[in-house]
């Protein structure tokens, strides 16, 4: 996705303009891939931009880091109010943000230590994920060749820069296979998630996702559609899956801050259901839309007001 530039990126405490927020070639995270990241997004409300689940976001990635024993120089509260601040100085009103934790210049070799965490908050307005024919009509997936992270060689449940490597292979043989999305199997064959997303399908009324322990992401869409799903009345499983089980679902969709709620209309050329969007991924996807543009009362909480 090609980018669109904003003004002022946030690099270690100061705000340096878009152009110079640059690094050296010899970036310990550039060779060997340890780093944190999160992707956060912010949007328009009546009451001006509001970050959806700001703390979760920062929470995670400070988990992310622990989880990898890296050490981010700038506390929750810190960076909490360092995007806020940033989404201030680009006067943007809807956006997406990358908080990235790195290891920068100073070492090379395998062992880290020495080298300084830089922490980079950068914003930019990002459309849809998966396309805005995606959201409405759904997209095609392929079960993929590659097989999602196993915890014992990657914690598949930290966001960190080397798992998405495993990603990238998913993506990139989904497109050029002509379809739209991957779902990545653990190694067990059970459905993990998307290379950006959680997967969830509904089968009979029934919502059902993955586990973690089947190698998702903790996803923070994952767990607000859940609660959303609760709060309707839907019932929710959360259970292993098998790639049979998806064939046979009435609905299935993604879940991720990029993807949002994005139905899966065919899995490895297979319709879902009635091959079009479903009414309860509707339904969810309708809600979701509605509490993140603060127009859904109940959730007001999820939201952090910017100005
Ligand atoms: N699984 C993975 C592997 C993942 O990267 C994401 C987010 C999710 C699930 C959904 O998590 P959450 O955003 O908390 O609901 N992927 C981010 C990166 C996307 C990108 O292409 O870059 C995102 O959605 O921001």
């Amino acid at each position: 996705m090609t980018l669109t530039p904003t003004k002022f990126i946030w690099f270690n405490g100061e705000f340096v303009p878009w152009e110079e927020a640059k690094v050296h070639v010899l970036t310990h995270t550039l060779h060997y891939g340890m780093g944190v990241f999160e992707g956060i997004r912010c949007y328009k409300t009546e009451r001006g931009p509001a970050v959806f689940r700001l703390k979760d976001h920062i929470e995670r990635l400070h988990n992310s880091a622990r989880m990898v024993g890296m050490k981010i120089p700038y506390g929750i509260e810190e960076l909490i109010e360092a995007v806020k601040e940033t989404i201030r100085r680009n006067q943007i009103e809807e956006c997406y943000i990358r908080p990235i934790a790195f290891y920068g210049y100073g070492v090379m070799g395998l062992n880290p230590a020495g080298a300084p965490v830089n922490v980079a908050i950068v914003v930019w307005p990002w459309g849809t994920y998966l396309g805005e024919e995606g959201l409405k009509r759904g997209v095609r997936v392929k079960i993929s060749p590659w097989r999602r992270i196993h915890p014992l060689i990657l914690p598949p449940q930290a966001k960190v820069v080397a798992n998405y490597a495993n990603s990238i292979l998913a993506k990139v043989d989904a497109l050029s296979s002509g379809y739209d999305e991957a779902i990545l199997l653990n190694l067990d064959g059970k459905i993990a998630e998307g290379p950006g997303e959680n997967v969830f399908m509904v089968k009979d009324g029934v919502l059902c996702t993955p586990p973690v322990s089947s190698g998702a992401l903790i996803g923070i869409t994952r767990d607000s559609i859940i609660r959303i799903a609760r709060d309707e009345g839907i019932p929710f499983e959360e259970r292993e899956l098998t790639v049979d089980d998806l064939l046979g679902a009435d609905e299935a969709f993604f879940t991720g801050t990029a993807a949002e709620v994005t139905p899966i209309r065919e899995v490895d050329g297979k319709p879902i259901g009635a091959g079009v969007r479903g009414p309860i991924t509707e339904r969810l996807q309708r809600i979701y839309f509605d509490t993140v543009r603060g127009r859904n009362s109940k959730y007001l909480e999820w939201l952090d007001f910017v100005s």
